[in-house]
């Protein structure tokens, strides 16, 4: 991937020769972030290298500076919801893609994220969203936690899409969900519950698959 960097500045240096831009360029490829090599993507990731230098041409050109900050994210994100707020639903998936937790996703986080939600098993979907769901990242959903997703959803669907929505849908949804995978009735979820119930459940198979669409 360094290569392909290296190239696609080259060529922008040649198109501009001029002394400030090539200054410029000379300080965006100090700011840019540059992603690991293309072969380790590769091997990372269910994608191939072909793949990943589509992909890595589009993200550059949404996020020149090769990392996505949080308010970029929502502002991305919330495109695709012009009915809704999808601002914490965006906050919590932001979350989730920034692996590293440092407030930003790169190009490694992006594809990572991505080959699973588009390639991945069934376990490791629902690793990643076991993981979207648990906030605070303890190993546990618990209900605030799911209370705040749920409604985060529903914000990001808006009212306008759901006319017919009650305020207390997003309780139902979170009562509904800890009946059938809380197994052991201890107020919180694990990972094996969690995988296990949708396993074992068409319905919250299909709703799981819902969830995907949405990311
Ligand atoms: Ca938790
Ligand atoms: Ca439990």
């Amino acid at each position: 991937m360094g290569a392909v960097v290296g190239t696609l500045t080259l060529q922008t240096s040649r198109r501009r020769p001029s002394r400030d831009n090539l200054d410029d360029d000379l300080e965006l490829s100090v700011v840019c972030h540059r992603p690991e090599g293309l072969e380790q993507l590769e091997a990372q990731t269910n994608f191939s290298k072909k793949e990943l230098q589509v992909l890595y041409r589009g993200f550059k050109n949404e996020c020149p500076s090769g990392a996505v900050n949080e308010e970029t994210f929502k502002q991305i994100y919330s495109q695709f919801f012009p009915h809704g707020d999808a601002s914490t639903y965006a906050h919590y998936l932001f979350n989730s893609f920034d692996s590293s937790q440092n407030g930003s996703i790169k190009f490694e986080d992006f594809v990572t994220a991505l080959s699973i939600l588009l390639r991945g098993t069934t376990t490791e979907k629902l690793e990643w969203t076991f993981n979207l769901y648990d906030i605070n990242r303890d190993g546990y959903i618990n209900k605030e936690e799911m209370t705040n997703i749920v409604k985060a959803i529903y914000d990001m669907m808006g009212r306008f899409t759901y006319p017919a929505l009650k305020t207390d849908t997003p309780k139902q949804h979170v009562d509904a969900f800890f009946q059938k995978m809380d197994k052991n009735r201890d107020g919180v979820v694990t990972l094996d519950e969690f995988i296990l119930s949708c396993q074992e459940d068409e319905n919250i198979m299909r709703s799981l698959q819902l969830f995907e669409n949405v990311i």
